[in-house]
């Protein structure tokens, strides 16, 4: 059976052949991250790079790499004005004339590279409005304005999941030709389920309707809900969500009462906006217990957010127990 490649799909779906020339350019990155990442040990890439980043946690250096790889990458493209990346203290300029900014996570769930498991690079392109030298300011919009989102989960294989603003697409590495081949063309998510991701060993912290919320999903067919729940949880909000894109269920990173003057853990602009634009137009909800995150007006780049995700009707249940 012969599948359609990313170029190919770009041509047809891309709102521009800048766009879709941005997207080719991150895929391409990704193959030798890729590679990086298949040697493991041998490619001297496990462990801690020795610094940290602008929001105090350890780099590993595979973040550290990946960050370079793509910020060089997007930075040779006419058409990049700027980016951001959880790794970088500030917005870095490209080309005064570009089009597009772009946030990006280099290697979101970095702390499963020394265990060998999955982690993902996360993008998400916006518009740019500015002239002169890029500003923190003009990335500074609501995730609603994005052009384009994805990531790519390395993963058993390596796919690439895209939303250009209408509908979510997988494509998956094909190492053999080196292409990206489509092999979802209508991700979907079913309004109820039966599965939960949360780091249940913060349950103490969170705000008491979040512990209530989770401790009657936790009853099971016993308690009010009726029914029993599954729980995952890779540490890794890339594998998670992609997870809820492929089979369904809940993902929730709440706020937490040991940082109460910290949002969240998640990263706005470079993790929650991203991926809420894919839950969105997979049919699914992206929420904090105050309104939808794709309606939050950035105040920084590195900013933080409490995250309620996925099936429709489940968020929608959860935000209930925070209302009453
Ligand atoms: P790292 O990239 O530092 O591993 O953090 C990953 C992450 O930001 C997100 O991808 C996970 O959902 C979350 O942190 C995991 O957090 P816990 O450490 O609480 O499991």
């Amino acid at each position: 059976m012969s599948r359609q490649n990313l170029s190919d799909y770009l041509s047809s779906h891309a709102p521009s052949a800048t766009l879709a020339q941005l997207i080719l350019s991150i895929a391409e990155v990704s193959r030798a991250i890729r590679d990086d990442l298949s040697g493991g040990a041998l490619n001297d890439i496990l462990g801690a790079a020795g610094a940290e980043n602008v929001q105090g946690e350890e780099q590993k250096k595979l973040d550290v790499i990946a960050n370079e790889r793509i910020k060089t990458a997007l930075s040779a493209l006419p058409s990049v004005r700027g980016i951001a990346s959880e790794e970088e203290d500030e917005v870095v300029a490209a080309h005064n004339d570009g089009e597009f900014l772009v946030t990006f996570d280099p290697l979101d769930g970095s702390s499963n590279i020394d265990i060998n498991s999955m982690v993902g690079t996360i993008f998400s392109v916006l518009g740019s409005r500015g002239e002169g030298a890029v500003s923190e300011a003009e990335f500074l919009q609501p995730g609603r304005q994005q052009l384009a989102a994805g990531y790519v989960l390395y993963g058993p294989s390596v796919m690439l999941v895209l939303t250009v603003g209408k509908g979510v697409v997988m494509f998956t590495y094909e190492p053999k030709s080196g292409e990206y081949l489509l092999t979802e063309a209508e991700v979907s998510i079913a309004r109820e389920c039966k599965e939960f991701a949360i780091n249940m060993s913060n349950q103490r912290h969170w705000h008491p309707a979040m512990q209530r919320y989770i401790g009657e999903l936790l009853q099971g067919s016993e308690g009010p809900r009726g029914k029993n729940y599954n729980m995952r949880w890779v540490a890794a909000m890339v594998a998670d969500v992609h997870r809820i894109l492929c089979r369904g269920g809940l993902f929730c990173y709440p706020w937490d009462a040991r940082k109460p003057e910290q949002a969240g853990k998640l990263r706005l602009m470079y993790e929650a906006n991203p991926m809420g634009l894919l839950v969105e137009q997979a049919g699914g909800k992206v929420c904090t217990p105050d309104g939808n995150i794709l309606d939050i007006q950035p105040e920084h780049i590195h900013q933080r957010v409490p995250v309620i995700l996925g099936a429709a009707d489940e968020v929608t249940l959860c935000l209930d127990y925070h209302q009453q």
